[in-house]
């Protein structure tokens, strides 16, 4: 967890400053947002506490959500402007099986899902 932490400080000492380049948290699962799709789209974490870090490599804005088997959305991230990086972390989530879609309209439906498996 000691990571998470530095990463945290690491991020708002980025917005502080604007303008830089955000890096990636430590021990983060990198994902990159494009049209219409989540790179990789099959993710693997282990429970717990997850940090993701998204990077919007497209045309348009997306976001990442986690939505478990009966169809639930369990965690939604912010919006990830064109260009932009956004750690989006995940609490307490349990070991199963969980889609991954973006949420804004249409994207899911051109196939900007994939899977997220929790160990
Ligand atoms: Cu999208």
């Amino acid at each position: 967890m000691r990571g998470v932490a530095v990463g945290l400080a690491a991020a708002a000492l980025l917005i502080a400053c604007g303008g830089s380049t955000p890096t990636q948290p430590a021990g983060s699962t990198k994902v990159t947002l494009t049209e219409f799709k989540f790179d990789p789209s099959s993710l693997s974490v282990s429970h717990g506490k997850v940090v993701f870090w998204l990077v919007n490599v497209g045309t348009t804005q997306h976001d990442l959500a986690i939505r478990d088997s009966s169809g639930t959305i369990l965690a939604t991230s912010e919006l990830v402007s064109v260009g932009d990086q956004k750690e989006f972390d995940v609490n307490d989530i349990a070991a199963g099986s969980y889609t991954i879609v973006c949420t804004q309209p249409g994207h899911e439906a051109s196939g900007m899902k994939g899977t997220l498996t929790v160990t």
